[in-house]
């Protein structure tokens, strides 16, 4: 495969410029298997690659959070807010891919969501870790090397054939941790299976199937776990 490597170079420092904390690029070969509608070419049939930004969490709302409070400084910013910005970028980002010539589909960063389902139109966890940018963690996010579960991601499409980064091979969760789910406050993980309940995490955040937001974002399990609380850059 001949890769556009100065094409991927512009779209990384593009995104750099616009304050992306992480970027990365899979191929589209890395996403044999995925279920009938969660495939990319379900969305773009034409899609070579998929990039991946994402934004980190600021560390002081993020560290203040309890059951109780701070669940609205939450959901402006590390929901709402960053959800708003990573958007931008995506779009920015699509109309530059576009402007050279090739195709770009933005993938929304929360709804639309599938709403009997909880599911988005297409993962972004599996896109990231296609992506290089990380791995599943038992709390079920994306972890990092750089921010541990502390960032949302949004996900383009395209037609252009950009360089695919290295995928993360090693399990990044400490090994005897089980913190995210012991904190949960509706105990959303089966203990026997370890089945995650999502109605539950959904009712708790009180998700709104009328406009497919959650009102009361929750957090906890990001919170707790300790990888990447000292990043500061
Ligand atoms: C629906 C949804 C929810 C639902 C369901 C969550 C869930 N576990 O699926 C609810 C409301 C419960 C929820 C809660 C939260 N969410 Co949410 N949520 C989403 C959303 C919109 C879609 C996720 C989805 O489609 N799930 C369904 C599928 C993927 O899950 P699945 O059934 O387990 O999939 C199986 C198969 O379908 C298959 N599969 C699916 N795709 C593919 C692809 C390939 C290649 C293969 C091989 C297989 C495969 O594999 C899976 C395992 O068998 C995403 C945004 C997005 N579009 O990705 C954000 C997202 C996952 N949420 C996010 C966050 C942060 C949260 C919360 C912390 C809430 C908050 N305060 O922000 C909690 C955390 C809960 C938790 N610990 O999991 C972030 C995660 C960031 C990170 N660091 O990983 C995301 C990515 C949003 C974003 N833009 O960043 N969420
Ligand atoms: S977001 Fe809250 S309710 Fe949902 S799994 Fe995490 S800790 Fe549990
Ligand atoms: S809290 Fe512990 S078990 Fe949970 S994701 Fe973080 S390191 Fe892994």
């Amino acid at each position: 495969m001949q890769y556009d490597e100065q094409l991927t170079c512009s779209i990384k420092k593009l995104a750099e410029d616009r304050d992306v904390d992480l970027v990365g690029v899979a191929s589209i070969d890395r996403f044999e298997g995925a279920p009938k509608g969660f495939h990319p070419k379900d969305l773009l049939r034409t899609t070579q690659s998929v990039i991946v930004i994402a934004r980190r969490f600021l560390n002081g709302i993020l560290d203040e959070l309890s059951p109780e409070s701070q669940r609205l400084s939450y959901k402006h910013h590390m929901y709402a807010h960053l959800n708003t910005l990573n958007t931008l970028t995506a779009f920015e980002l699509g109309r530059f891919l576009e402007k050279q010539g090739n195709r770009a589909f933005v993938v929304q960063p929360t709804t639309p969501y599938h709403a009997h389902e909880f599911r988005g139109v297409m993962s972004h966890r599996h896109a990231a870790v296609r992506a290089g940018l990380g791995v599943f963690g038992k709390n079920n996010l994306v972890l990092t090397k750089e921010f541990g579960p502390r960032q949302r991601f949004c996900t383009i499409l395209t037609d252009a054939e950009l360089l695919p980064d290295p995928m993360i091979e090693e399990d990044l969760c400490k090994e005897e941790c089980f913190e995210c789910r012991k904190i949960c406050p509706v105990q959303a993980w089966d203990p026997e299976s370890g089945r995650f309940n999502k109605p539950a995490c959904a009712h708790h955040q009180k998700w709104n199937r009328s406009d497919q937001q959650c009102k009361e974002p929750c957090g906890l399990c990001i919170q707790v776990c300790p990888l990447g609380k000292e990043a500061n850059e």
